[in-house]
């Protein structure tokens, strides 16, 4: 029975590589910040009891900006893999807040190579570390595979950069199993409300039942490869069952416009929409509807856009070759695009749906997104 250390547990991939290991057998342990409000909504399901025997899922308190924590946690778990997936993971935020970034996120991963080291733990565990697309940047080939330079275009970016290098210098100098899956955007229902795909299956569904009158939204023509998290973290756990560390990209090799994402969110809730103007003038309007208990009318501004969402420096095109992952790993995704996207916007609807139900008979919906 192998044991696992996630950190990042409480996030989307977390949430989903945790239900997969305890699937497979594993003993699950997983880092989570103190936060005044409870934070563990994506993996309350997996909750075991601690007083109870045969307990195979652990959470510990933990930051990585602190190293004597992860020394002692890592001391106490003796995990056979760690996946590093804990990150402030938002690009845009990460221009506001750049210091905090490059701590969690790239001195974060050396942290627990360090601690690794330092307990003597080199032959015994091996490190995943959740690097990204990003690193891309600005482009310099598509489709971009292992081979691709990277030239990171965000204070993420760049800490991502260093924790990719310092990943593989660890595996160089050590000879330990250290390496980096670098996942193009993945999403699913559980995926953090301020990125765009949920931001706008969020938003359709408020505004299909009348909640919300319209969605603003920054560049609509960055494309991006978007997959879904439950496939990409099969493929975090397929990398750390190989006999040798390398790092592998894991995409779908196909890019769609965010335009376009919001024309087929749109869609799956049954709202035909026409976009005109360009630049910061750029509007979706109405077309038609397909039944009438959707609650807007045709005419009506449903996306509009607002500058404060640009990026100082944006990452224009991502397209990923996944042939690596599919030939040595034997990886292959079971969703596409048009799943996703049906998938989210269901979630969302039902959600909100419960959420209307709940207002409309008189009750206070104690919801922290509202
Ligand atoms: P989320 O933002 O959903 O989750 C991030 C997790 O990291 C949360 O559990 C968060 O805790 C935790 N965390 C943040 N800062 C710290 C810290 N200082 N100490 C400990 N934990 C911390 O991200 P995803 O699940 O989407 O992504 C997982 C990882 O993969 C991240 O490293 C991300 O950068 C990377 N990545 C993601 C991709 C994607 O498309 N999703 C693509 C490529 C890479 P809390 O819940 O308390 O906020
Ligand atoms: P990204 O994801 O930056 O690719 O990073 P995000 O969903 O935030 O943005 C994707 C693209 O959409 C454009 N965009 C908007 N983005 C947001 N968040 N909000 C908006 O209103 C909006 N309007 C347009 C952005 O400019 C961008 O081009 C994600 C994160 O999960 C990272 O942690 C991960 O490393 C990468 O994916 C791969």
């Amino acid at each position: 029975m192998k044991t696992a250390l996630i950190t990042g547990i409480t996030g989307q991939d977390g949430a989903y590589l945790a239900e997969l290991l305890l699937s497979k057998g594993y003993h699950v342990h997983g880092v989570k910040r103190r936060s005044s409000m409870f934070n563990t909504d994506r993996i309350d399901h997996l909750y075991q009891d601690p007083h109870e025997s045969n307990v195979h899922f652990k959470l510990h308190y933990g930051d990585l900006t602190d190293s004597t924590n992860l020394i002692r946690i890592i001391q106490e778990v003796q995990p056979d893999e760690i996946y590093n997936l804990a990150a402030q993971s938002h690009v845009k935020v990460s221009f506001e807040t750049p210091e905090y970034t490059a701590n969690a996120d790239a001195i974060g991963a050396l942290r627990i190579l360090e601690a690794i080291r330092i307990l003597g733990l080199t032959k015994k565990t091996k490190f995943y570390q959740a690097s990204t697309s990003e690193l891309y940047g600005l482009v310099q080939e598509v489709p971009q595979s292992e081979r691709t330079p990277f030239y990171p275009r965000s204070p993420y970016a760049v800490a991502k950069l260093y924790a990719y290098w310092i990943t593989v210098n660890y595996r160089e100098a050590y000879g330990m199993f250290a390496m980096n899956g670098i996942l193009f955007n993945h999403e699913s229902p559980l995926r953090g409300e301020t990125f765009v795909t949920r931001k706008i299956t969020r938003g359709v569904a408020r505004i299909a039942l009348g909640m919300q009158d319209k969605i603003f939204l920054g560049n609509l023509d960055a494309q991006r490869d978007w997959g879904h998290a439950k496939d990409y973290v099969e493929a975090m756990y397929l990398m750390l069952q190989q006999e040798t560390a390398e790092d592998y990209v894991v995409a779908t090799g196909i890019t769609t416009t965010v335009r376009e994402f919001v024309r087929m969110a749109f869609a799956e809730a049954g709202i035909e929409l026409e976009f005109s103007g360009s630049g910061a003038d750029e509007k979706a309007v109405v077309k038609a509807v397909a039944s009438p208990d959707i609650k807007v009318q045709p005419g009506t501004v449903v996306v509009a856009i607002d500058a404060a969402y640009y990026r100082p420096t944006e990452v224009d095109l991502l397209i990923g070759d996944p042939i690596k992952a599919k030939t040595q790993l034997g990886w292959e995704p079971k969703y596409d695009l048009p799943a996703l996207v049906k998938e989210m916007v269901a979630s969302d609807l039902a959600l909100f749906r419960r959420e209307k139900l709940l207002k409309d008979q008189g009750f206070q919906v104690l919801n922290q997104y509202e």
